[in-house]
């Protein structure tokens, strides 16, 4: 299993998870700090107020990075370090945490790949209606354009969200991600708002960057599959792409909403927050998808009325199948051929931009052992078999450029808070200390290698 010449292997974290240092340096809260700390949100109390403390261990971390001998680092900016309210000029202490932390990558031959936002929206923002108005994707790209002013001389990659489905549906339909809103219509609008400020973002940033510079975004992409062949099934399985894939895949790369999507949310919103011209900012031509792939969702038409009261809109009658595959600490079925499926079709039907893996990982209930190590096979097998499938992928024409494990070390796993350990380096939560697992090291042989023999 031998990857292309010049493929990226890398690594990815995002700030909330990770940095901790809530008050320091002049960041303000995000709405990850308000949840976290609304008594309930979070099932074991958790908040990422300390995390892995990588805001002061940064340079310990890179260390260890070097150590997985990869070449690039996806990691996401805090809007709240860097414009603290949403708006306004750039705290400087804030830029000057991620400015060192590029350098010392760089020093270490790893490429810095930046996500402008992975979910922590100033509260500031929130207070004034938050990604159901309008107003907060202008924001967002007035602050993508600063941020990329000032760093773009050493970053070249750019990706504008981190799986806009998640801040949209989780953070405002279930309700299980800040801010904790459950309603419909608010989700669909945050999700057309996020895209209206991906797509006003790069416009942006590109009309001031270097021609080596590359503008995405990154999806978290659901292959999902009716259960049987059964027509309700095969509708509720259309209606489960369209809310989860192509509402995002096709007004970036097809050029507006799936008109089914539309016509199935029609119950809740009559969709007035798309206005003219909307369509077309998004569909700016990006350089790359991120695609992030954990499970499939494979599904069926239940007992239930479509128009029964659901978290995802015009979904009231779906059930997901469990098809007794194993399963990870998420409780995830494990399913490689799930991301050979979504890669190649990506490539497929949405033909244009480069691929990238930019989340693939798992987690297991990692235990240091009384040689003070942390033995985890089962990451390695998992990682095997997700990477063979992605090397099928690109056998089979795909343009996928890059490969980033989900994640660099365990970190603040949202509603789970730290029970869920996706590192490649197990972090112990009382001390702090470090301990690469044995897939870390496993790893390391991989991307040396460019591959498996
Ligand atoms: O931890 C998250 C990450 O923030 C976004 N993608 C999925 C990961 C695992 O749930």
């Amino acid at each position: 299993m031998q990857f292309p010449d010049g493929f990226a292997w890398g690594t990815a974290t995002a700030s909330y998870q990770i940095e901790g240092a809530l008050d320091e340096g002049g960041r303000a809260p995000s709405i990850w700090d308000t949840f976290s700390h609304t008594p309930g949100a979070i099932e074991t109390g958790d908040t990422g107020d300390v995390a892995d403390d990588h805001y002061h261990r940064y340079a310990e971390d890179v260390e260890l990075m070097a150590d997985l001998g990869v070449g690039w680092y996806r990691f996401s900016l805090a809007w709240p370090r860097l414009i603290p309210h949403g708006t306004g000029a750039i705290n400087e202490q804030g830029l000057d945490f991620y400015s060192r932390l590029i350098d010392a990558l760089l020093d270490k031959g790893i490429q810095p790949w930046v996500t402008l936002y992975h979910w922590d929206l100033p509260q500031a923002l929130q207070d004034q209606g938050g990604w159901p108005e309008r107003d907060t994707a202008q924001r967002f790209a007035d602050y993508a354009v600063a941020v990329h002013e000032r760093l773009h001389d050493r970053v070249k990659h750019w990706t504008t969200l981190n799986e806009p489905w998640v801040s949209a549906f989780l953070g405002h339909a279930v309700g299980v991600h800040a801010p904790g809103i459950k309603d419909g219509e608010a989700a669909l609008r945050s999700a057309h708002h996020l895209m209206l400020g991906h797509g006003l973002a790069i416009d942006a940033m590109r009309a001031q960057a270097g021609a080596d510079e590359q503008f995405g975004v990154t999806l978290n992409l659901h292959p999902a599959d009716p259960a049987t062949d059964d027509p309700a099934d095969v509708d509720a399985a259309r209606r489960v792409d369209g809310l989860a894939n192509r509402i995002f895949l096709d007004p970036l790369l097809r050029g507006g909403y799936p008109r089914d999507v539309l016509e199935d949310v029609s119950a809740i919103t009559d969709a007035s927050y798309i206005q003219d011209g909307d369509e077309a900012q998004i569909a700016v031509q990006p350089d790359f998808v991120g695609i992030n792939y954990y499970f499939r969702t494979p599904v069926r038409k239940g007992e239930k009325a479509r128009s029964e009261l659901s978290p995802w809109p015009g979904q009231g009658d779906v059930e997901t199948v469990s098809r007794g595959l194993p399963q990870t600490e998420m409780g995830w079925e494990i399913d490689p051929s799930g991301l050979y499926d979504i890669i190649t079709r990506v490539a497929r039907e949405y033909p244009g931009p480069d691929l990238y893996v930019t989340e693939n990982g798992a987690a297991f209930a990692d235990v240091k052992g009384d040689d003070g190590q942390v033995h985890d096979p089962q990451r390695i097998e998992y990682l095997d078999a997700h990477f063979r499938a992605a090397h099928r992928a690109i056998e089979d024409g795909a343009p996928l450029r890059g490969y980033f494990v989900w994640s660099l070390m365990d970190n603040f796993e949202w509603a789970f808070g730290f029970t869920k350990r996706f590192g490649l380096i197990h972090v112990d939560y009382e001390t702090l200390e470090r301990t690469p697992k044995d897939s870390a090291r496993w790893f390391a042989e991989t991307t040396r290698a460019n591959g498996r023999p």
